[in-house]
């Protein structure tokens, strides 16, 4: 049966740090996603964008930029992710900046305490984006959407799918993980978040790594991907706000992606922080759209 995907752009960049994510959703579109998932066998339907407050521009206040804006763009990731996966299909929010990881991931935590399913969250990111009011050093929201979910941020982002905290710290692996503020990492450690940051990756491998952070799951575990671009190295991603050097290769994100394919177990995906405004004719979109292949199952050869 082929696998039913919906596409949901998300063209804002309220969260972020420099202007441009919020032609992401269309840049994905452009490097050719809806044709190269059908050719995997999906069943794709693009529902085209959602729409919200446009990017005000303004300092942050009380520790937060732009929070009312943040707060009414992922109320609409909420609902339209959780529309998706109360049809039983596979929802996949094209960012955007990474604070919409807040709605999407809220709805995909509601959708399963509904239906019984244990949640596995893989973040892949250069980032932690575990930061908080107090601790951040931008006041931008694409730093704390891991924190909010987690129960730590503002009142409106942590009760969004309105069970508080949405998520537990133990449901998320990191990995690729190379930037952390200073206060940001003591809270990081003091919440037990499980890491497989660049050097665990540089010592172990991927494919060691992949093994742990896909262990143990199971028939009733719902799976998501939160796939912020700025995880791969800048070397084949220079398209996204917030470069960090010395990320994984094209081929080990490629493994990386290959061995969540073979989980068989994804249910949902996030696809952020792609800047177009800073790619060199869209080719960082295009190593997206060519990772996400993988993880919708594109192999070289016939696997066993
Ligand atoms: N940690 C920094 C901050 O909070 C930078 C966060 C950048 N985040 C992203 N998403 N690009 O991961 O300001
Ligand atoms: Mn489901
Ligand atoms: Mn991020
Ligand atoms: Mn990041």
């Amino acid at each position: 049966m082929p696998i039913p995907v919906s596409l949901i752009g998300a063209p804002t960049d309220v969260g972020a740090g420099a202007r441009g994510v919020s032609m992401g959703p269309e840049a994905l579109r452009v490097a050719g996603l809806q044709p190269t998932l059908e050719g995997l066998g999906c069943e794709v339907i693009d529902r085209g964008n959602l729409s919200g407050p446009p990017n005000p521009w303004q300092p942050p206040v009380d520790g937060y930029r732009h929070l009312d804006e943040v707060v009414a763009w992922n109320s609409a990731v909420h609902e339209a992710v959780y529309g998706e996966l109360q049809q039983g299909r596979l929802p996949v929010l094209l960012g955007g900046d990474h604070c919409l990881g807040i709605g999407s991931i809220s709805a995909v935590a509601r959708h399963c305490r509904e239906q019984g399913k244990k949640l596995r969250i893989l973040w892949l990111d250069a980032h932690a984006d575990f930061n908080t009011s107090l601790i951040t050093p931008s006041g931008n929201l694409h730093g704390m959407p891991v924190a909010c979910l987690c129960g730590h941020g503002p009142e409106p982002l942590v009760r969004l799918g309105g069970h508080v905290p949405a998520i537990q710290p133990n449901m998320v692996r990191q990995i690729g993980i190379r930037s952390v503020d200073e206060g940001e990492k003591r809270f990081v450690h003091e919440m037990g978040l499980e890491v497989f940051d660049m050097r665990y990756i540089d010592e172990m491998g991927m494919r060691h790594t992949m093994e742990l952070a896909l262990a143990m799951l199971d028939e009733r575990t719902h799976l998501h991907v939160s796939f912020d671009v700025d995880f791969l190295d800048p070397e084949i991603a220079p398209g996204v706000g917030t470069t960090v050097r010395g990320g994984p290769t094209y081929r080990e994100a490629q493994l990386c992606m290959e061995m969540i394919a073979d989980s068989g177990r994804l249910a949902s995906l996030d696809v952020m922080e792609l800047n177009p405004a800073l790619d060199v004719r869209n080719q960082t979109a295009e190593v997206a759209v060519d990772l996400i292949a993988s993880l919708f199952g594109k192999s070289t050869l016939m696997r066993r």
